[in-house]
């Protein structure tokens, strides 16, 4: 009989160095999983999300990338996964429309080369896609959240190859009967958050200005709204979706919305500061096409998954900012 944290399934997790990746390893090792995580070689390690995790027998690393077709064959091959989730991506939406070639080839094509390797491998692999929220770009928002069915008009090349993904992995599963979900995640963060995200950024800026390291900040259109979760709450949804019976798309949000301004001064109040004796709006920062509101309707994970999230985006942001506090405390 299986019991938790002793279960004999293996998962390939590729973006391992990312946000997601770290917790979603964490998760799956406390089940007892063997953890293959994907890494592409970079000059620096950049493996700090995950440093951690090496001391554990099941955890293991290979090198990757998204464009590299005969690895992704050898490692299904090798480890023969029970199931595969696919977070690597180039993830910054403003940059991607800096880099709009290498974001879509990996993010879109990434994700065929994916589907195709476990298509044409004899391994039986349940597939996760990390879709987003950014695919329903400036859709009309129905009062309620977006849902899995609402209209999707993506406004970023990051947006759109995640349009395509997501198309593709429905087209997959209908095609040739893949077990392959799409999670379509709203903003989620953390502690581990990258640091050009707008939240990271703002709670960075917040513990810097505090301990008297830096005496302003930049930011870009501070009335967006955005739907902001926690990401160990988020990974879990992904796990539950790959052990339902049969493969679906599920929304993964709060239902709680908040601006750019709000989260800024809700940090800066927590940190007993202005923000607007400090901030600088600065154009550069401001996107070619922004999204102005995202809002999403979680009900079918809630009911399907019996899924939740814990934090809310109060008790998250003040996550944040301790942790950024108390880090920026010990490298000085
Ligand atoms: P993240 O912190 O930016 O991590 C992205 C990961 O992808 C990193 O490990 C990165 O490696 C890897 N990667 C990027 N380009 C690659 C390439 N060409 N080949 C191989 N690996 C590559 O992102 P995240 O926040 O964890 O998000 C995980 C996934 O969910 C992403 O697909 C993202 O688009 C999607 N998503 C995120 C959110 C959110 O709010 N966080 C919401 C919806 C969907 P390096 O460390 O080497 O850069
Ligand atoms: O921007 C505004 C910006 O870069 C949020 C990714 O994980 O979530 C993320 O994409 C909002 C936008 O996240 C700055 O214009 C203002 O309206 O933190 P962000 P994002 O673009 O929503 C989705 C769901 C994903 O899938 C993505 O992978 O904040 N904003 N001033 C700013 N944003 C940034 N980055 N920097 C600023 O200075």
């Amino acid at each position: 009989m299986g019991i938790i944290g002793d279960t004999m399934k293996t998962a390939i997790i590729t973006g391992i160095t990312g946000q997601d990746g770290s917790y979603l390893a964490e998760l799956l090792l406390s089940k007892g999983y063997k953890v293959v995580g994907l890494k592409r070689r970079t000059s620096l390690l950049n493996t700090e999300r995950v440093d951690h995790l090496y001391e554990n027998q099941k955890f293991h690393m290979e090198y990757w990338e998204l464009n590299d077709i005969g690895s992704l064959y050898r490692y299904i091959n090798f480890y023969e996964p029970d199931e595969f989730y696919n977070l690597a991506a180039q993830s910054h939406v403003r940059v991607s429309f800096d880099v709009p070639e290498s974001t879509v080839d990996a993010v879109a094509m990434g994700t065929l080369r994916i589907l195709e390797a476990i298509r044409n491998t004899p391994v039986e692999t349940k597939f996760y896609q990390a879709s987003s929220s950014e695919m329903y770009g400036d859709a009309p928002c129905p009062v309620t959240g977006y849902t899995e069915e609402s209209r999707m008009t993506p406004a970023s090349p990051y947006a759109c190859a995640k349009l395509f993904s997501h198309n593709l992995v429905r087209n997959y599963r209908e095609s040739y009967g893949i077990h392959a979900s799409s999670g379509i995640l709203f903003n989620h963060e953390s502690p581990r958050r990258g640091e050009t995200f707008v939240t990271r950024k703002i709670t960075r800026a917040a513990a810097r200005i505090k301990l008297g390291l830096d005496k302003s900040f930049e930011l870009g259109n501070l009335d967006a709204k955005r739907d902001w979760g926690h990401a160990k709450d988020y990974v879990e949804a992904m796990w539950l979706m790959l052990q339902q019976e049969s493969p679906e798309d599920y929304v993964i949000s709060t239902g709680q919305t908040t601006t750019v301004r709000d989260f800024m001064e809700l940090v800066f109040q927590h940190a007993g500061l202005d923000p607007y004796e400090y901030l600088k709006i600065n154009k550069r920062l401001l996107r070619p096409h922004e999204v102005p509101y995202l809002l999403g309707d979680s009900s079918k994970a809630r009911n399907t998954l019996k899924w939740s999230p814990s934090y809310d985006v109060k008790s998250m942001a003040i996550e944040m900012y301790e942790g950024d506090l108390e880090s920026i405390k010990m490298e000085r």
